[in-house]
């Protein structure tokens, strides 16, 4: 008797047991692109191209492998719209003695395939997604009993736990961490090596025009388009990631430059989350050029510890926290996301900046994620809901799981800080210090408050006034309340000015 084998979208991996595990001769594998998946979130049209032409690519190989698939296309008449459907009418046609599928990355998904046992009558086995270096039981046995969940003492145990980057029970070079080495900025004109390319093919042409048709309506660019969409192709955006970016990754990790978005990073996230590419093999070709003395220590560990640490860390806090996760609002959060957020047009330069990349990209870097659009959404006090759902479908590597611990935890502080110690708050001179967006603003970085400031500067001292009984006893914070206090009134009260102010405007979707 055969088994029915669905493959998700982000299930693209050779060596998972669902694909090691067929039976060539009589099992069936199931790809299908589906309105429900591509439309729960109004996901960029960059993100659901890709996606299809990677699944595409990939049921070739998996036909090449002999494997006999049922591929689904989004415009096919007989297309039912979503996974289930999908199961449910191979279930009438064939006699299957049980559905087979991946543990599902994200909550929403994996409840609902838990329910399609009873709906099919057919037995459902769920295989654990075995990508991951650490499981969601692992995390759980961590965390339990800790009042702080602290990534970095996570990040030493999956060190310890995977011997990378160690000398014995010490880490190499007698550091954990060399973050501190990792704060640069750009000085002058560094000949930043271009991003790997790849022309569309026959496939990816096909899918972008379908996207263009049935998706018009959903936020950012199709072109260009040169993502890989194959293991090969991603394999190649690794290697050329060692060869020419890796080196300077760690110095330049923090660092923003208007006109590039990829700068010094991997860009391997699309690959990694759609299973093109394995944390543990990215993992291990980097150590390999450390140990080959081809890149230094800081940028190699700053690389692994935001793969084997950060990465494996949301995933585990994603789940040792969900459902309640999703609904998280800890610092009373509500205002609606402004419009500007859809199409960019704002005088705050790193803003456009950061919302122009998003939307020509489906990519922005974490700092740009993180200390503009992230920084902007905490400061002025946006809905963690919406925040949630416009990072989960702006960005082409975006799913829940590894998202939303990024913005309900990191950006807004919505869980109160299970994940971080402090809120990741700034002022525009920290955009000033990892920039250069502030020379082409409407705004002053130097100008603290009024009409001409800088939006950061003022909603940065009003956020931590509104919240002091929250924050003032926080020890990391006891210096930035000392500032405060030692303000005059006079200061105090144009600040608070300013910021009402700019978030009326917001809230009017008045341009700012
Ligand atoms: P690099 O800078 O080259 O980093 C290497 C890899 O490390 C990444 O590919 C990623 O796998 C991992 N990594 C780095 N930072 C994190 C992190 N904070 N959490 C988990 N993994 C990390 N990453 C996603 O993959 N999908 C998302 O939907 C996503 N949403 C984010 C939302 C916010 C608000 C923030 C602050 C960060 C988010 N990140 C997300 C994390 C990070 O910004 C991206 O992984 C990174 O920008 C992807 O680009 P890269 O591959 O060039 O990364
Ligand atoms: C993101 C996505 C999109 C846009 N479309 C599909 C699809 O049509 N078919 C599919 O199997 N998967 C798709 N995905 C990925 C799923 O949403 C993903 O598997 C779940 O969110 C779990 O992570
Ligand atoms: Fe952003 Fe302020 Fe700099 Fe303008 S001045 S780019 S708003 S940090």
């Amino acid at each position: 008797m055969a088994t029915l084998r669905l493959i998700l979208g982000d299930q693209l991996t050779e060596s998972l047991d669902i694909i090691q595990q067929a039976d060539v001769k009589n099992d069936i594998i199931l790809m299908a692109e589906v309105r429900e998946e591509a439309t729960y979130v109004k996901h960029h049209k960059k993100k659901i191209a890709f996606l299809f032409s990677a699944m595409r690519h990939y049921a070739r190989h998996l036909e090449a492998l002999g494997l006999t698939v049922c591929y689904k296309h989004y415009d096919d008449a007989d297309n039912r719209g979503s996974l289930f459907g999908e199961v449910e009418a191979l279930c009438a046609e064939h006699q299957f003695e049980t559905v087979a599928v991946t543990e599902p990355a994200e909550y929403r998904l994996l409840e609902e395939v838990q329910t399609w046992q009873q709906k099919l009558g057919v037995p459902v086995v769920i295989y654990d997604d075995t990508r991951f270096i650490s499981s969601p039981e692992e995390f759980s046995q961590w965390a339990a009993g800790k009042k702080q969940l602290r990534m970095e003492f996570f990040y030493r145990e999956m060190r310890k736990k995977t011997n990378v980057l160690m000398d014995g029970k010490q880490p190499v070079g007698g550091k954990w961490n060399y973050d501190s080495d990792n704060r640069g900025s750009f000085k002058g004109n560094e000949l930043i090596p271009p991003p790997t390319r790849f022309a569309a093919d026959e496939i990816t042409n096909s899918v972008c025009k379908l996207v263009e048709t049935h998706f018009c309506d959903h936020f950012g660019d199709i072109e260009p388009f040169h993502f890989a969409v194959t293991r090969d192709q991603a394999l190649v955006v690794l290697d050329e990631f060692i060869t020419h970016r890796l080196a300077n990754f760690g110095q330049y990790q923090d660092a923003m430059k208007e006109g590039d978005v990829w700068l010094y990073h991997s860009h391997l996230s699309f690959y990694l989350n759609c299973g093109l590419l394995l944390a543990k093999e990215v993992i291990q070709a980097v150590e390999q050029a450390y140990l080959a003395g081809h890149v230094p220590l800081n940028s190699a560990e700053g690389f692994i510890r935001q793969v084997l640490g950060w990465r494996e860390y949301v995933r585990g806090f994603y789940w040792y926290f969900m459902p309640q996760l999703v609904t998280e609002n800890q610092l009373g959060a509500s205002l609606p996301l402004p419009e500007f957020f859809w199409h960019g047009y704002t005088n705050m330069n790193c803003m456009r900046q950061c919302i122009k990349d998003t939307q020509k990209y489906a990519y922005a870097h974490h700092i740009q994620r993180l200390m503009v659009v992230g920084n902007f959404a905490l400061l002025t006090g946006l809905d963690p809901k919406q925040v949630h759902e416009w990072y989960l479908l702006v960005y082409a590597d975006a799913y829940e799981w590894i998202e939303l611990p990024n913005v309900a935890a990191m950006i807004l502080f919505a869980d109160g800080g299970k994940l971080a110690s402090k809120p990741y708050a700034a002022s525009g001179s920290y955009i000033n210090k990892m920039s250069d967006y502030c020379n082409n603003c409407g705004y002053k970085v130097a100008v603290k408050t009024g009409p001409k400031a800088c939006p950061f500067n003022y909603l940065y001292w009003d956020f931590l006034q509104q919240h002091e009984s929250k924050f003032s006893n926080n020890p990391r914070m006891a210096m930035i309340y000392r500032t405060y206090t030692k303000m005059s009134e006079d200061k105090r009260q144009a600040i608070k000015e300013s910021a009402l102010i700019f978030k009326q405007r917001l809230a009017n979707n008045e341009e700012v």
